[in-house]
């Protein structure tokens, strides 16, 4: 008997709650150091590319490791790549060879990684690429419709097992679910969505997984928007994460040498602004061909978990909240109370304009130490009290207890702050 499908907003309550998850690319691209579109972008021809599975020995993978690193970064879910574009396979399946349990590793990397979670008290996600290079029947169905029928034979199946062995499953995040459309025209297909046969691969899904989050990358919008590289809220109501590497956009899986990494401020302000739009940060890492993380994704993830546990009150479960922060920062809220991150701290007091709704307090979130609130009649919130130098130097959090929900003033005539009046 199917279990009941829970409502969607019963299924993205923890994901709300969460705001902050790891993404991990890792797989035997992670070898050659050039990115996870190694075997694409260098034309590796498959027979060679697949060699590469006798050398995936990573003696140092310990799954534990990831979740304590997420865990401590103050994230609280992961999504792994159990199977990129190259189609290997870091699961057990019985539809395809190329997989680590039945090549030189010979361990099934999923159910490590699902076990480590769970101890960590992680939800668990599954990132899963649908296109699989090594069909031809992906680049032009017309011309090898049987290769294109086997593709999405292996894909249905395979998704069957990842729901299947490896217990409660969170987040099934699909990815490259793109086609070429022409070749999809040609082919006789109407969309990429009958192509994947994705409404009934779906459908099953969560048949065996009632209570889990689909992202928009299967030709069918699902669950979840996924803005890459980027954070652009979703409308309300509509689930969202943001998904973005921690050096430059060159590359998921493991770059040996990438010079370009965000600082530890850029990731933050990502944070809070995805967090300000009630969406999630999707933070990946790439690690080495041996299963460790570089140094330069744990001391910034590290630092994140630092600056959480001081002010993740403000961030995991935050609603939007309307009022402005101008160059000061952004806001978000909980109820009545709003939460000013302050990214470029004024000095001894900030200004807030346009606020409609009473102050009663002001605070730093992260001391508790109590700052002064001043409203003039033009809605202009005054916070006082402040130092000179901001107390932390990446953001600081002041929380501001309102009468009420807080709600901006709506100007209808944007010039009458210029005699005074909101
Ligand atoms: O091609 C993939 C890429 O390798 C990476 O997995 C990202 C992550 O969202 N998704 C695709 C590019 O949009």
């Amino acid at each position: 008997m199917a279990a009941q499908r829970t409502s969607y907003s019963e299924r993205m309550k923890w994901f709300h709650k969460a705001r902050f998850g790891m993404f991990i690319h890792w797989g035997l691209y992670a070898l050659h150091g050039r990115g996870e579109w190694v075997m694409f972008n260098e034309r590796i021809p498959a027979d060679e590319y697949a060699r590469l599975a006798g050398q995936f020995c990573p003696e140092k993978f310990d799954a534990d490791a990831w979740a304590a690193i997420a865990r401590d970064a103050g994230m609280k879910y992961m999504v792994l790549t159990t199977r990129h574009h190259d189609g290997f396979c870091l699961f057990d399946s019985q539809v395809s060879d190329f997989t680590s349990v039945k090549t030189a590793a010979r361990r099934d990397f999923v159910a490590e990684y699902v076990r480590a979670c769970r101890k960590a008290g992680l939800k668990v996600g599954f990132y899963y690429s649908l296109l699989d290079w090594r069909f031809p029947g992906y680049f032009n169905p017309r011309k090898y419709p049987d290769s294109a029928a086997a593709l999405v034979r292996q894909y249905h199946e395979q998704v069957r097992e990842l729901m299947t062995h490896y217990g409660k499953i969170d987040v099934l995040w699909y990815d490259g679910g793109w086609i070429n459309h022409d070749a999809l025209e040609t082919a006789g297909f109407a969309s990429k969505a009958d192509f994947w046969q994705s409404k009934k691969v779906n459908a099953m899904a969560r048949r065996l997984q009632p209570h889990l989050l689909i992202n928009n990358r299967s030709g069918i919008d699902e669950d979840l928007d996924t803005p890459e590289q980027h954070v652009t809220a979703s409308k309300p109501g509509r689930g969202w994460e943001s998904c973005m590497t921690i050096g430059d956009s060159g590359g998921w899986g493991y770059v040996h040498s990438n010079p370009n990494w965000k600082t530890v401020p850029q990731l933050l302000q990502n944070l809070v602004t995805a967090a300000a739009g009630e969406g999630n940060y999707l933070l990946n890492v790439g690690p080495r061909p041996d299963g460790t993380l570089r140094e330069e994704e744990r001391t910034r993830l590290a630092a994140l978990g630092q600056w959480l546990r001081m002010n993740g009150e403000a961030i995991y479960g935050s609603q939007r909240c309307p009022l402005h922060g101008g160059m000061i920062g952004r806001w978000t809220r909980k109820g009545n109370t709003g939460y000013l991150h302050v990214f470029r701290w004024p000095g001894r007091e900030a200004v807030v304009p346009l606020v409609a709704t009473k102050a009663r307090s002001a605070e730093l979130l992260a001391t508790g130490a109590k700052l002064t609130v001043r409203q003039e009649h033009n809605g202009r919130l005054v916070i006082g009290g402040m130092t000179t130098r901001p107390p932390h130097p990446y953001a600081n959090v002041i929380k501001v207890r309102f009468a009420d929900e807080p709600k901006a003033i709506q100007e209808r005539d944007t010039s009458k702050w210029l005699t005074g009046k909101a």
